[in-house]
């Protein structure tokens, strides 16, 4: 107790609902001591160096790499855990088919026992943090409890960590109690259980990414989409990202995309030599905020400080915003490393090395089976460090959005790109996204499944009901953006990519722009307009013409098995599955026969 009282003597806050629930919450935990982060350079220092001397955090090159540092998590625990992750609400009904339920009083039950003197010998870390921008009628602020130093140097790149959330917050006591112990990790004992009607969320057993970091998936996403549906806006996992013409002009665009599909990417695009004049901005590159503005568009803020990406893959080719972005100040979370430590990773620039670290810290050389860094290993990055930050990334008012795009991971069917008809026929395409699944959740890898404008983990209510939200805010939307579905990852009978993809996307996205402006052609199809030819400027492009009219062709075929498994996913929602969307279905199988 006594130990309790000093620390409350040194909370920076008076807030009575916040001292009095930290008091609780530690009482429950029985932590050694608690530690109110403050989000300051000195914190940083000290936080760090402990976590070096714990081994949590291991140094890299620092005259390569200046302020980085690698975390190896447990082996057992790489990547979201969808099969533990609960939506507790008072019914079933209310979290829906597509999440796993548990009554709110069974799972408070449940993880008190877990919770009971997990923190024994540890601290608990108070971290107050701000979604969105500081002044934004969106932001929201929220209060991890943690006993991880790695989650909580996390939150303070991912975030806006520290006094200016304790500002803001002041003596109101609305704000997301999150609550979190890395337990001893036995997959056996972890839970991340969300609590929407009491604004809270209990995590245990876990240290990793978003079952870890509560204001990304948990907050941002789940507890997120809950209040946007109550509140009437939208809270969804999209990029967002600025496409400025050579005229000066910039158009915002906001684009889902299912978990390591590439929305780290697409939202730092840099143009090819095609495009000179032409620039991309990044306000985002996971999660959107949006909201109707005065002026009647939809308007949208980037709640994170930070971006969590992932490492295998990137690479100066690929993503040299995001390259530059990783290269100093940066966190990476179990990607291999060099003899002269620095960090390496499958589809890095240059000659495999000879020799690595793998991700489990064991010796690694040239040629051996097993990948050196996991293909979920990530960094998490400051978006300060982002050559390509839009301006307008800390504007409490947002950027207006004048284009939705829905992307999928799909070998076949969907082609390159499309619009969709109306507003209603652009809420059935995101509703009925498919992707193959990819590493950023533990499970099978590369199986087609339904993904709801990319929320399939992160609706924190009833599917159903999210795309009945989506439908309904159409009359609340007086000029609303143009949607729009792609896929970049449509590929041959032989197996090969069709698409280039990375910096030509920028075609793609040139033309949704344009389209989105009303200033450039299209056709109409069975499935939406699509470029007619000459409309997608592909001069320059190094690649047969014969590969673009396949990655853009539409099989009739393909369509009616599609629109089988669309159905079977509409019958799963179940009676809360909008009788608009399943028109929209309807009708286009009457197109198709
Ligand atoms: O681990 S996270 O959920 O933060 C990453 C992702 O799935 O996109
Ligand atoms: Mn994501």
């Amino acid at each position: 107790m006594a130990k309790q009282e000093t620390a409350e003597a040194s909370a920076p806050t008076r807030n009575p609902a916040l001292l009095s629930w930290v008091r609780d919450m530690a009482a429950l935990c029985k932590p050694d001591r608690v530690v109110w982060c403050d989000g300051s350079e000195e914190e940083r220092v000290r936080l760090t160096e402990y976590a070096v001397e714990t081994g949590v955090l291991i140094p890299l090159n620092q005259k390569k790499r200046p302020g980085c540092y690698l975390h190896r998590s447990n082996p057992n625990d790489v990547a979201r855990v969808e099969h533990l992750t609960f939506i507790c609400t008072p019914s079933k009904d209310e979290a829906g088919p597509t999440n796993n339920w548990m009554e709110p009083g069974e799972a408070y039950s449940k993880l008190t026992k877990l919770f009971d003197g997990s923190m024994k010998d540890r601290t608990l870390y108070v971290v107050p943090y701000l979604m969105g921008p500081v002044g934004s009628p969106l932001a929201k602020v929220g209060i991890e409890l943690t006993d991880s130093v790695y989650v909580a140097l996390n939150m303070r790149i991912m975030t806006r960590m520290g006094k200016q959330a304790l500002d803001l917050l002041g003596n109101h006591s609305d704000f997301n109690r999150g609550l979190h112990c890395t337990g001893d990790l036995n997959p056996e004992r972890r839970y991340i259980c969300h609590f929407p009607q009491d604004n809270t969320i209990w995590s245990f057993g876990s240290g990793y990414g978003g079952n870890a970091l509560l204001g990304k998936k948990c907050l941002a996403l789940r507890i997120g989409s809950y209040l946007g549906r109550t509140e009437g806006w939208f809270a969804e996992h999209m990029l967002i990202l600025g496409v400025e013409s050579p005229d000066g002009q910039t158009t915002y665009v906001a684009g889902a995309f299912p978990s390591a599909c590439g929305k780290t990417n697409f939202a730092m695009l840099i143009p090819p030599k095609r495009f000179a004049g032409w620039k991309v901005w990044t306000v985002g590159d996971d999660i959107a905020w949006m909201r109707v503005g005065k002026d009647g568009r939809l308007w949208a803020v980037n709640p994170e400080n930070g971006y969590f990406g992932v490492a295998p893959g990137t690479n100066f080719a690929s993503n040299p915003n995001a390259m530059a972005t990783i290269a100093k100040d940066t966190i990476f979370t179990n990607v291999a490393m060099t003899k002269d430590g620095d960090v390496w990773w499958e589809g890095m620039d240059g000659p495999v090395p000879d020799e690595l670290i793998d991700w489990q810290g064991r010796p690694w050389k040239k040629g051996c089976q097993e990948k050196a860094a996991h293909p979920n290993s990530r960094f998490t990055a400051p978006m300060n460090n982002n050559p390509a930050l839009s301006r307008a990334v800390n504007d409490p008012d947002g950027v207006p959005i004048s284009a939705i795009i829905f992307g999928g991971r799909r070998a076949t069917t969907v082609p390159l790109v499309l619009q969709s008809f109306n507003w209603g026929h652009g809420v059935f395409l995101g509703a009925t996204l498919g992707s193959e699944t990819t590493a950023a959740a533990t499970g099978k890898v590369g199986v087609v499944r339904r993904d709801p404008m990319a929320m399939l983990p992160f609706t924190g209510y009833n599917m159903g009901q999210y795309l009945q939200h989506w439908l309904q805010m159409q009359t609340k939307i007086p000029y609303p953006p143009k949607i729009f579905q792609v896929n970049w990852f449509r590929k041959s009978k032989d197996g090969k990519f069709l698409w280039p993809g990375f910096g030509e996307n920028m075609r793609v996205l040139k033309w949704i722009v344009d389209r989105s402006h009303v200033r450039v052609g299209g056709q109409e199809t069975l499935l939406g307009w699509v470029p007619k030819a000459g409309d997608l400027d592909l001069s320059g492009l190094d690649i047969p013409s014969e590969l673009v009219d396949e990655a853009t062709s539409i099989s009739t075929q393909e369509w009616k098995e599609e629109l089988q498994s669309q159905g079977e996913f509409f019958e799963l929602l179940g009676k809360h599955a909008p009788e608009a969307l399943q028109l929209q279905r309807k009708l286009l199988l009457a197109r198709l026969s």
